[in-house]
């Protein structure tokens, strides 16, 4: 399989997130990815490039000027507040609830950053926006891929994607690259997508950028949002709005979930995904479904995501996979690149 690996993703590097009222290390390092990527080289799994130019028109079909012009130069402005901010992350401390005003931008770049940013999870540094852009860019370029006729293609980048909605990041998210890679499979001519999310979270993000359309179909495997991140959507009785109404499936499973659990909440997704007749695949790959994982609670087993793979790939479509999350990050590699594998052998 051919590999779109983001090459600049350790330009951002988080140093420290919000948990439980205090500041600890960042759970979403550099290292998840170089271990995916050794374990691809290590498998010979296929080629490893360099992603193509971002088309700006495409980026903006996912995500709102405003945002956009916020987060290419938030760490600038973070910067000019307090010079000694350049060794320290930008992290939100404001934010505006029910009844407070979002259409006004305040000219205070902290409670702009609350207004674009849903938690204090989500660390802004230097090499944020650098490492985020070519993360869609390695997205859209997969999807050029398997447009020009693979069969699939995986774009292996950090950070992940999936939380981050039109106008906001979160959830260590600032661009959704599967949503660019659906928005891309579109604008080729594929008239339905789905989008279909295997991470550990409901991918709110990618939820609420397609909820109101009917040609991208989003599916979400997650923990139940009672129990766990993003905690304010993820439940069943949403499925979608307007035109998009019956093109939004979430299957919320309780913690503690094992993979015969798991895995017949997929067969009940990739059946709707056949109903709906999808002409192409996006999988937003977060591996933190994984037994070991610090952050989560399901019990998959590594030999557990080959099985995965092999139910992915008889849904007979194009594919284009793309990385979320995964914090055991000793085993991430194993466990993404089993998936990988696990289609290709099936
Ligand atoms: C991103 B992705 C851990 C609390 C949870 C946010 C989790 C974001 C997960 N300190 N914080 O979906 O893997
Ligand atoms: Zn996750």
């Amino acid at each position: 399989m051919l590999t779109i690996y983001n090459d600049r993703h350790a330009l951002h590097q988080g140093r420290v997130e919000m948990f439980r009222g205090e500041l600890v290390p960042c759970f979403e390092v550099p290292a998840r990815a170089d271990h995916v990527k050794a374990e691809i080289e290590r498998r010979a799994l296929g080629p490893l490039l360099a992603p193509d130019a971002l088309p700006d028109a495409l980026l903006a079909k996912v995500h709102a000027p405003r945002y956009l012009d916020f987060i290419a130069g938030a760490w600038d402005e973070w910067v000019a507040l307090d010079p000694a901010n350049a060794e320290r992350d930008a992290l939100p401390s404001y934010w505006p609830t029910r009844g407070m005003r979002t259409d006004v931008l305040p000219a205070s770049f902290p409670a702009r950053l609350g207004l674009f940013g849903f938690d204090a999870g989500t660390p802004l540094t230097a090499g944020s926006w650098a490492a985020a852009r070519h993360g869609a860019a390695s997205a859209f370029t997969a999807a050029q891929r398997v447009v020009g006729g693979e069969r699939a293609a995986f774009a292996l980048t950090r950070p992940p994607g999936h939380h981050a909605g039109a106008d906001f990041f979160g959830g260590y998210c600032f661009l959704n690259n599967a949503a660019v890679a659906a928005q891309a499979l579109r604008d080729a001519g594929i008239e339905r997508v789905a989008v279909l999310d295997v991470d550990y979270h409901h991918g709110n993000g990618t939820q609420a950028i397609f909820y109101a359309r009917d040609d991208v179909h989003f599916a979400s495997l997650h923990a139940d949002p009672v129990t766990d991140y993003p905690y304010y959507l993820g439940h069943a009785d949403e499925r979608g709005a307007g035109a998009g109404l019956g093109f939004n499936h979430n299957l919320p499973l309780p913690r503690g979930t094992d993979f015969a659990g798991w895995r017949a909440a997929l067969t009940s997704a990739l059946a709707r995904i056949a109903e709906v007749k999808a002409g192409a695949l996006v999988v937003s790959l977060g591996v933190d479904t994984f037994e070991g994982d610090p952050i989560s609670g399901f019990k998959l087993r590594s030999d557990d995501y080959l099985r995965m793979g092999e139910d992915l790939a008889r849904a007979g479509l194009p594919t284009v996979f793309v990385f979320e999350g995964g914090y055991a990050v000793a085993e991430v590699g194993v466990n993404a690149v089993n998936v990988l594998e696990g289609f290709e052998q099936a």
